[in-house]
């Protein structure tokens, strides 16, 4: 089958939307770190839009562990197709990627970043991606930042490619590009610039001041559930293009990017491009990783344990949803302080909605991965509130309990757990006390809450149900 590029445009069918902009005429003003499926449904999209009104703004895909992705854009001309998998399906090409680098290409990159033309660099590889500690700052003895600290000019992290890129900048006098991180961490803009600052204070203390002088890193909330691209989906693809699409995704219709309010010169208007700017981003930073993201791994966890594969599936479950909804609306909620245009409640409702949308197959499994980089900030911040200000913490155990649950299942029946810590976790969660055990896992548990009495009953009394298989006790909390 031949693949999607430039020339196949014009024999797709006809119900299939186009790029409103010469995909040949794109140049490029942003460099993306990580352009997983994520990235490609979301970022990407309002892209897309920009690049209809400025062609200054295409951007360039790196990533810099594996080449399934940029080998994939790279063949198809930066072309992909993303599904809108709702209640009234649509099917849109994009064309926002003008250029793409794989493993092994740093020259490239490097000259990338010097480039006066790029204003912008995004990024979304993850909570691990970043190579932060617990208490959210850069870890020096991280094995990439230990290589990127001795070996500036070969970094290995993305910390290590920003620092270089705005090193080379400084140096060649040219303005650097504003840095916009796009993952799941709450100040994610204000974390990724502690890090930079930190790791250039190891080369060099003048770049140092200077990133932190000048360098804009704004806060952002990104959200649209967004399954992975799997083979039935790749296949249901190209049977519906006449052609193949290695780098097609698929989403729901949802879509929000809340960006700081910020002096950004240079970069591109993403406002044009639909993205909501705002006074109090960490308000809606919080809002979304505690009710959607913290349920969604709640979901994960306890939905696993039931049998359930998708979220799908777990919020047609009764007592599952029921407990959901409780959790959110008197626990989380509880948790969060008044947000100027959000209205908590309608929105946590909007968001339990979403999970049950019956087009979107979102893997429970997929949810589940990195726990120990996802947890703290969708349920542990919210937890150690909970105890500060003396409100029950029951309910807020069940998802730490199931995920101990999970790792126990997965360690003692001896398969891959997919977290930076698996090795750690795996040992913790199969031997006789695997509550204790994990909790005191200090890179995931502050001491505080781990020895907290009341917190650790709860999370040891919910394990103990769900062991049990006392599940409808567990669910009626
Ligand atoms: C999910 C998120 O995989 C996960 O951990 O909770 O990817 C979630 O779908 C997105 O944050 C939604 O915006």
């Amino acid at each position: 089958m031949t693949r999607l590029s430039r020339t196949a445009l014009a024999s797709l069918p006809p119900a299939i939307l186009r790029p409103g902009h010469d995909p040949a005429g794109i140049a490029t003003g942003i460099v993306h770190f990580g352009p997983g499926a994520f990235h490609r449904a979301h970022q990407a999209a309002y892209v897309d839009r920009l690049l209809d009104q400025d062609p200054r703004w295409g951007i360039a895909a790196v990533s810099l562990r594996s080449g399934t992705t940029t080998d994939a854009l790279k063949a198809q001309q930066g072309l992909y197709a993303l599904a809108v998998i709702d209640r009234e399906p649509e099917t849109r090409i994009l064309a926002a990627h003008s250029d793409a680098i794989g493993p092994g290409e740093g020259a490239r990159l490097r000259a990338l970043l010097a480039d006066p033309a790029v204003r912008l660099a995004t990024s979304t590889v993850t909570e691990k991606g970043y190579c932060l500690g617990p208490d959210g700052t850069l870890d020096l003895a991280h094995p990439d930042i230990v290589h990127d600290s001795a070996r500036p000019a070969e970094p290995a992290s993305v910390i290590g490619w920003i620092v270089a890129g705005l090193a080379d900048r400084r140096a060649a006098g040219v303005p650097p590009f504003a840095m916009l991180c796009c993952d799941n961490m709450t100040g994610n803009g204000a974390k990724v610039r502690a890090a930079c600052v930190t790791l250039a204070r190891e080369w060099d203390a003048g770049l140092a001041d200077w990133i932190a002088g000048e360098v804009a890193f704004p806060d952002s909330m990104v959200d649209s559930i967004t399954p992975a691209s799997d083979p039935a989906f790749l296949a249901g693809v190209a049977a519906g293009l006449g052609v193949e699409d290695r780098a097609a995704v698929q989403r729901e219709r949802f879509t929000q990017w809340v960006l700081e309010r910020c002096d950004l010169p240079g970069a591109p208007d993403l406002a044009a491009a639909g993205v909501t700017l705002t006074g109090d981003v960490r308000g809606y930073e919080q809002a979304k990783l505690r009710i959607l993201n913290g349920a969604h791994s709640t979901l994960a966890y306890a939905g696993l344990a039931l049998g359930h594969e998708t979220v799908f599936e777990a919020m047609s479950n009764p007592a599952l949803a029921g407990f959901a909804a409780r959790l959110v609306h008197q626990d989380i909620r509880a948790s969060l302080p008044a947000i100027e245009g959000l209205d908590t409640a309608a929105y946590a409702d909007a968001v339990l909605d979403r999970f049950r949308n019956p087009a979107i197959r979102h893997l429970l499994s997929q949810i589940a991965w990195d726990g120990s980089q996802k947890l703290p900030y969708r349920i542990l911040d919210t937890t150690r509130e909970a105890l500060e200000a003396g409100r029950p913490v029951d309910r807020l155990a069940v998802p730490v309990a199931a995920w101990i649950a999970f790792l126990r299942r997965k360690a003692l029946a001896g398969e891959a757990i997919t977290d930076p810590l698996a090795d750690k976790l795996a040992a913790a969660a199969s031997g006789n006390d695997p509550v204790a055990a994990v909790l005191a896992i200090r890179q995931v548990f502050p001491q505080r809450l781990a020895e907290d009495a009341r917190y650790a009953a709860a999370v040891a009394d919910t394990f103990a149900m769900l062991d049990g298989g006392r599940t409808d006790a567990l669910l009626a909390l």
